[in-house]
């Protein structure tokens, strides 16, 4: 009996940029008994049926955008006799369609570290239970992935996830409904150790795969003041104090080592944060403008983000502090009008963004725009080869339209097209050329030259932003250029490095909370909830 753990795509490239966290988290999740799991990136490479034996394991995630070829990989696994079971946010928010069009035996809901075991457990029993709530765990009992059982020769970036959760609430975003409002931080002890862990094996470059970077602002702190809420103050605090705890640890990391995290522009305000970013080797930051007006920003709640000239300088800050910014913008907004897309591309130039994304406005499930377009869709509904347009992940690719909420002024394919230039020009060989010169030499000018192709080339290859011509000869370059891009994150290996030691904290037994000082450490299952 083997445990198969699968990464669903449409796409593989051979190579893929960024490690797919869950699966290295689930491996560790995965019982001794049940042995090292079979873990497979389908945006590496396909999987092959014939691995799959009667009575294995076959643990799948779905997201939204994947959940059509996750639910065929299901299909064919159980057809082979083997258990299947789903999580990720999709099978979270849709359980009942991952049972059906997927043919699970189980679905986890919510957090897998804890719930897995269980499955497993009870698949090796033969009874495995329909759902699972695996709901929101701590971020003490949050897993360090099993990093042994990835192959390093194939990504470019590992991830890290150092805090779950977002205390703000955008119209378009899932995580603060799914992954909660209230931020669930890991010790900085847990995140050295794994990053140690990956620097060993000659990973320098990791992706910190957190909601939100900065969970507390300054703000935040002044309103608890101001409103004399003191236990409030005291927990804001508290975050705030691991945070910079977990940056000084990442600081003493040997110099070559770079992170980059996605983080809300409010930062831009805090420069003792930027600055301990800096010196933490977080070069860069992925932050959402999403739109460039005032008006933009109201319709997704979003109303904190600046516009204007103020943008402009919030965004500059960043790069002052020395924090690169790769800026995300959305297009398709009912707010957008054809000038729209000339202003943010403007902006995105103006603000000295390093990498900007062009995204089109999409309703994922969970969120308040989704459920808004869903009611408006009750009404009415609109049918594509037979499938409601509010289930449109399980539209075939080839029919499936790019956008999916229509504008008020403007055609979908007027969008797609002006968001196609928009990408063209902020990726053009001049601008890319004239950013490169934040680079210290010629080399790693070349590098960069080559980074931002790849960037716009794989977007282009998903067919976020461009028409199925373009999209197949995208998807061949992206594929060449992955090649070579690859080479320029390879590190020599540190077997010999070694994390701090730290006063460790005793491990508490099966079903009991530990205390050190006031801080609780629950033992295995100690907050799993019921099934
Ligand atoms: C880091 C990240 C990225 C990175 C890295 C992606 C990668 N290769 O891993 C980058 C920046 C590349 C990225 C890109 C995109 N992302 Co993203 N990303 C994230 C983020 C912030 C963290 C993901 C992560 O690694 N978490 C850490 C792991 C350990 O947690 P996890 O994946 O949730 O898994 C846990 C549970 O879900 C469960 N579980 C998961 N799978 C399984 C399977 C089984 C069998 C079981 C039992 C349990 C289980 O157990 C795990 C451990 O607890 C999430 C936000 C979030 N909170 O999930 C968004 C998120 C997943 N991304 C999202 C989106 C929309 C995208 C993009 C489409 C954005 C865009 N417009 O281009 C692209 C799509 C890329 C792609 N094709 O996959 C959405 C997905 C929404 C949806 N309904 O599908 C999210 C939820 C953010 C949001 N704003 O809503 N993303
Ligand atoms: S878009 Fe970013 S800031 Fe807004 S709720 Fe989602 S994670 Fe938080």
């Amino acid at each position: 009996m083997s445990v198969h753990l699968v990464n669903p795509s449409d796409n593989s490239f051979g190579t893929a940029v960024i490690t797919p966290r869950w699966l290295f988290v689930l491996a560790a999740a995965t019982p001794r008994e049940a042995g090292d799991p079979i873990l497979v990136d389908e945006s590496l490479e396909q999987i092959v049926p014939e691995t799959i034996q009667p009575g294995d394991i076959v643990g799948i995630s779905v997201h939204t955008g994947n959940a059509l070829r996750g639910y065929q990989v299901g299909r064919m696994a159980r057809s082979r006799g083997a258990w299947v079971v789903y999580g990720g946010i999709h099978a979270t928010l849709f359980p009942e369609e991952a049972l059906e069009r997927g043919e699970a035996h189980a679905v986890v809901k919510g957090d897998g570290d804890i719930a897995w075991g269980r499955v497993v457990t009870d698949c090796l029993a033969g009874k495995p239970g329909r759902i699972y709530e695996g709901g929101r765990i701590e971020g003490t009992q949050f897993l360090a992935a099993r990093w042994d059982l990835m192959r390093p020769e194939k990504y470019m970036w590992a991830s890290v996830q150092t805090i779950r959760g977002c205390p703000k609430h955008c119209s378009f975003c899932s995580v603060w409904r799914t992954d909660g409002q209230k931020p669930r931080q890991r010790s900085h002890q847990k995140v050295i150790d794994e990053i140690v862990n990956l620097r060993q094996i000659g990973f320098r470059f990791v992706a910190l795969a957190d909601d939100n970077f900065y969970p507390v602002t300054l703000t935040d702190l002044k309103l608890a003041k101001q409103q004399n809420n003191l236990a409030k103050l005291e927990e804001l605090t508290a975050i705030r104090k691991e945070r910079f705890e977990l940056m000084e640890e990442l600081a003493k990391l040997p110099k070559d080592m770079v992170f980059f995290t996605q983080i809300t522009m409010e930062a831009g305000e805090d420069g003792e944060y930027l600055d301990a970013m800096r010196r933490a080797n977080i070069k860069g930051a992925l932050v959402g403008v999403e739109a460039v007006t005032p008006e933009g920003l109201k319709a997704v709640f979003k109303d904190w983000n600046y516009s204007g000239e103020a943008l402009a300088k919030q965004l500059q800050t960043f790069r002052a502090h020395g924090v690169h910014v790769l800026g995300s913008f959305i297009f398709g907004l009912p707010t957008d009008r054809p000038a729209t897309f000339d202003a943010t591309v403007a902006m995105a130039l103006k603000a000295g963004v390093t990498f900007a994304q062009f995204v089109m406005m999409t309703p994922f499930p969970g969120t308040v725009d989704f459920g808004r377009w869903e009611k408006e869709q009750d009404k009415d509904p609109t049918l594509i080869g037979g499938v409601p347009i509010t289930r449109y992940w399980l539209i075939p690719t080839e029919i499936r339209p790019k956008m999916f909420t229509p504008h008020p002024t403007m055609s979908s394919e007027e969008i797609r097209v002006r968001t196609q230039k928009v990408w063209d020009r902020f990726y053009n060989w001049p601008a890319i050329w004239q950013r490169s010169a934040c680079c210290p030499n010629i080399t790693s000018r070349i590098a960069f030259i080559f980074l931002s192709k790849l960037y716009r080339q794989m977007y282009a290859g998903t067919g976020i932003s461009t028409d199925s011509a373009r999209r197949k000869k995208s998807k061949a370059m992206a594929r060449w250029t992955a090649r070579q891009c690859k080479r320029l994150f390879k590190a020599k290996p540190m077997p010999e490095l070694r994390p701090p030691e730290w006063d460790r904290v005793p491990a508490p037994a099966m079903g009991q909370t530990a205390f050190v000082g006031s801080v609780a450490v629950p033992g295995p299952f100690a907050v799993f909830p019921e099934n």
